[in-house]
Order: structure tokens, then sequence, then C-alpha cells
């Protein structure tokens, strides 16, 4: 029994869902426009494919999980579960018109030409509107479509914003924002949810120690109180004597999003000689 997994074969998700995996410690070969392979140290198969085909997979159970990004599990409309946020891949849908256009609301689009990759997630959105649009579908280089008299405005995934900017569009609405999942087939048995339960018990584990920083510190000892409450660690602080009289050494964990605020805190409690170290794994 080994867990079947679709991931991107090449594009934007392929490295990130390797590197996930290999952050997890499951070691995979894939060679050269392999489309199979065989993980070395989990039981799990890898099929490389187009991210547009992973949901149809996984809906039909020929992969028990998938890669693939919310956008396109969404447009797809296949019955999978997502199971878990992965945090690369960011970008989002949006609605892009001309940048001469003058546009107010999503009124503007009503009777326009909208062209996109994403018709069903489009029409959705017109639909939540009540806005009647023509969608255009196209399957590649959408961002040119105004300027060729295709398409009054675009639908399309945006992350920096430059192509617009290159193509002389601007940003008017955003319809979704995405991110890589994890999805899974419905109807696994017990074998394949238990291999699942571990593969994300690792991801958690990846993910927490991304989000956290080990952080040593010295302090003189009347400060420890006031450290403590800044840096409450995963269950309480590591506190060793220093050689000098009278300060202490301090190990513990802190949230990224808190980080530079912390530091200063710290700093302000009489802290010195603060190291901040990164965690490879953290289990919580
Ligand atoms: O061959 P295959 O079908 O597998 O790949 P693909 O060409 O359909 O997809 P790919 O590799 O381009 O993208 C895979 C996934 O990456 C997408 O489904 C999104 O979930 C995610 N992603 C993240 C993006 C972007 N960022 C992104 N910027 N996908 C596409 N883009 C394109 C966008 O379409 C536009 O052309 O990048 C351009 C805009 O980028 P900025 O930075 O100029 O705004
Ligand atoms: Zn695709």
């Amino acid at each position: 029994m080994s867990l079947k997994i679709a991931i991107q074969k090449s594009g934007r998700l392929h490295e990130d869902s390797i590197k996930l995996l290999n952050d997890c410690g499951i070691v995979v070969h894939n060679g050269h426009n392999q489309l199979k392979s065989i993980a070395e140290n989990f039981p799990m198969e890898l099929y490389f494919l187009r991210d547009d085909d992973i949901p149809q997979y996984v809906q039909d159970g020929v992969a028990h999980i998938g890669i693939v990004g919310e956008n396109v599990a969404y447009e797809k409309c296949k019955q999978v579960q997502i199971i878990k946020e992965l945090g690369f891949g960011k970008c989002r849908l949006s609605i892009a018109v001309p940048r001469s256009a003058e546009y107010e609301d999503v009124q503007y689009l009503k009777g326009k030409k909208i062209a996109t990759s994403y018709p069903f997630l489009c029409a959705q959105f017109l639909k939540k509107h009540r806005i009647e649009a023509e969608i255009h579908e196209i399957s590649g280089s959408v961002e040119i479509a105004p300027s060729i008299g295709l398409a009054d405005a675009i639908c399309d995934l945006v992350s920096s914003g430059s192509t617009l900017i290159t193509n002389g569009l601007k940003e008017t609405e955003i319809i979704l924002e995405s991110q890589a999942v994890l999805i899974q087939n419905v109807g696994l048995g017990t074998e394949q949810t238990e291999l699942i339960s571990k593969l994300l018990f690792r991801i958690n584990a990846v993910q927490a120690a991304k989000r956290n920083k080990y952080i040593l510190l010295n302090a003189p000892t009347e400060s420890l109180q006031e450290i403590f409450s800044l840096l409450p660690g995963m269950k309480s602080p590591t506190v060793l004597p220093l050689a000098e009289e009278g300060w202490s050494s301090i190990h513990s964990v802190l949230s990224e999003d808190e980080f530079w605020e912390k530091i200063e805190a710290l700093k302000k409690a009489g802290a010195q000689g603060i190291l901040v170290v990164p965690i490879e794994k953290m289990i919580i």
C-alpha cells in the first residue's frame, strides 16, 4: 500500500511541492520527463501531471491526494476535499481593465466582453453581482486580449502585478485569494487515511518551524519575570545561570509575526546578546 500523490509536472508549483515533501523527510527522485516516481523512505508514489488535470485524477481516485492552487481546485469543481493550505503559490484571481478605463465599480462590466482561463469562477463572480457580461474563454496570454481588441476586460491570476502594468491594465476587483493546497479524494480507506495523517503531521511540523524562531539571550536576574512574560515559549522558557553572578541565559521560541515587536521589548527589559536561530522542525 502506498499513498499516491499528484503534483505539477513543471511550472510554478513543481519545485515548492517537491521541497515540501523533502522538508517532510520524503526523498523524491524525478528525472527529466518522468511521469511517475516512487519515494525512497515513505510509502508514496508520485504522479507528475498538468495542474489542470490533478483535481480530476484525485476525484477519480487515480491519485489519493494532490497539490494544486485553490484557483484550479475551485475552477474545476470536482468532488475533492481541501485538507491543508500549504502557504506557497500565493496569487489572486482578479478582474483587470485598460488603465484608461473609467472604472468606478463592478457595474462597469455590464455588457462587456471578459477574457479568461477561469470561466467558472468568473461567471460565479458576475452572477453574485447580478452582472450580465460575455465571457470569452482563452487558455493563455489573457493579458494581451484587451490590447488586441479581443476583450474589454480580463479575469486572470496576478501576483506582483507587473504583467498587468506591462500590458497597460489595472486591477479592479479581487475574485479569489489563492495559494497551493493539498486536496484529497473523498472516499479513501483506513490505510490511505492513516498515511495522510502521517504526512499532515509532518507538514504541520514544517509549517510551525517556519513560523517560529529559536531565541537565546542573556538577561540580569531582576528582569527575568518581565522577559518570561514576553517569551512564554512552548511550555515555558529554559533558564540557565551564566558564570557571571546575577545573570541568566534564556532560551525560548518566538513567533515570526511578533518578532520585531518582541525584540524591541526584550531589549528594553534589559536583554543582551540576543541570538535568533531558524528551527528546522517543530513538534507541538
Ligand atoms: O503546465 P501546467 O498546466 O501544469 O501549468 P500552468 O501553466 O497552467 O500553471 P503555472 O505553472 O503558470 O501556475 C501554476 C499555479 O501557480 C497557478 O494555478 C496558481 O495557483 C499559482 N500561481 C501563483 C500563478 C501565479 N502565481 C502567477 N503569477 N500562476 C500564474 N501566474 C501568472 C499569471 O497567469 C500571469 O500571467 O503570472 C502572470 C502574472 O504574474 P505577475 O507577477 O506579473 O502579477
Ligand atoms: Zn495549467
